[in-house]
C-alpha cells in the first residue's frame, strides 16, 4: 500500500506497492574481479574506436545521486531509493558517441541486455549505480555497477553491466525481443510489443 499521498500520485497506473524490496532477475549473480573488470564502450562511437574504461578509470568520473521510483513490469514499484554514481551525461562526456547515434544497448555479465532510446539515455536521472541508499549496490542488486533508468520499466536498468554500444538504429535488447515493449515508459503501461505504435521499435 502506498504510505502517504505523495506516493500514491508517483505510482504509474497498474502498479502496487509490495512489502519489502523484491530482487528480480534473469540468471546467475556474477563475481566482481575489479583487478580484470572493465567497462567496454562499442559500435558508434565518436573516434570509431571502442574504448575500455578500468574499475579505477569509472572511480575518476563524476558523481551524482538520483532519487528514484523503480518500476517492474510484474507491476510492483519500490519506491524512494537513492542511487549514487556515475550520470549519464558525464558518460556520454567521457567517451562521446558519434554523431547520429540515437540508441544505446546497455549490455550485462552473462549477455542480458536492453536498448534504452539516447534521448532517455541522456537524462539527469539516468545513472551508472555504484551505491544504493548510501551503500555499496549489493551482489544481487547489481554489484558493482548498475545502469539505473528510473523512467523506464526496470528491466531496462541492466545491473551487472559490462558494455555499452553506441547504435545508429535501433535493435531489441533480451526482454524487448521476448514480447516486452521497446520503449517501456510506465506512466503510459508500454509492458508488451503488441503495445507498440509505429516508430516506436523494430520488429
Ligand atoms: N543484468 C540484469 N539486469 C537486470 C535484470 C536481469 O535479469 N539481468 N532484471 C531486470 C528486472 S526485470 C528488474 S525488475 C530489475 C530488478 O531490480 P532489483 O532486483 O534491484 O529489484 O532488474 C533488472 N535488471
Ligand atoms: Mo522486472
Amino acid at each position: 500500500m502506498p504510505e502517504t499521498p505523495d506516493e500514491e500520485n508517483r505510482l504509474p497506473p497498474g502498479q502496487y506497492i509490495p512489502r519489502g524490496r523484491p530482487v528480480v532477475h534473469y540468471g546467475r549473480v556474477p563475481s566482481f574481479r575489479p583487478a580484470t573488470w572493465r567497462l567496454q564502450i562499442f559500435g558508434a562511437t565518436a573516434s570509431g574506436e571502442q574504448h575500455f574504461l578500468s574499475w579505477d578509470e569509472f572511480g575518476e568520473l563524476p558523481r551524482s545521486t538520483v532519487l528514484a521510483d523503480v518500476h517492474c513490469v510484474t507491476k510492483f514499484s519500490i519506491m524512494g531509493t537513492e542511487w549514487s554514481g556515475v550520470p549519464a551525461g558525464a558518460f556520454l562526456a567521457a567517451v562521446p558517441p558519434a554523431e547520429g547515434v540515437r540508441h544505446v544497448m546497455i549490455w550485462a555479465e552473462y549477455g542480458y541486455s536492453a536498448n534504452v532510446r539516447m534521448a532517455d539515455f541522456d537524462r539527469d536521472s539516468t545513472v551508472f549505480a555504484t551505491e544504493l541508499d548510501g551503500k555499496p549496490l549489493t551482489p544481487e542488486r547489481g554489484f558493482p555497477v548498475r545502469v539505473v533508468v528510473p523512467h523506464l520499466y526496470a528491466w531496462k536498468s541492466v545491473k551487472w553491466v559490462r558494455a555499452i554500444e553506441y547504435l545508429t538504429e535501433d535493435r531489441r535488447g533480451f526482454w524487448e525481443d521476448r514480447g516486452y515493449h521497446n520503449v517501456a515508459d510506465p506512466w503510459r503501461e508500454q509492458r508488451y510489443s503488441y503495445q507498440e505504435d509505429p516508430g516506436e521499435g523494430p520488429p
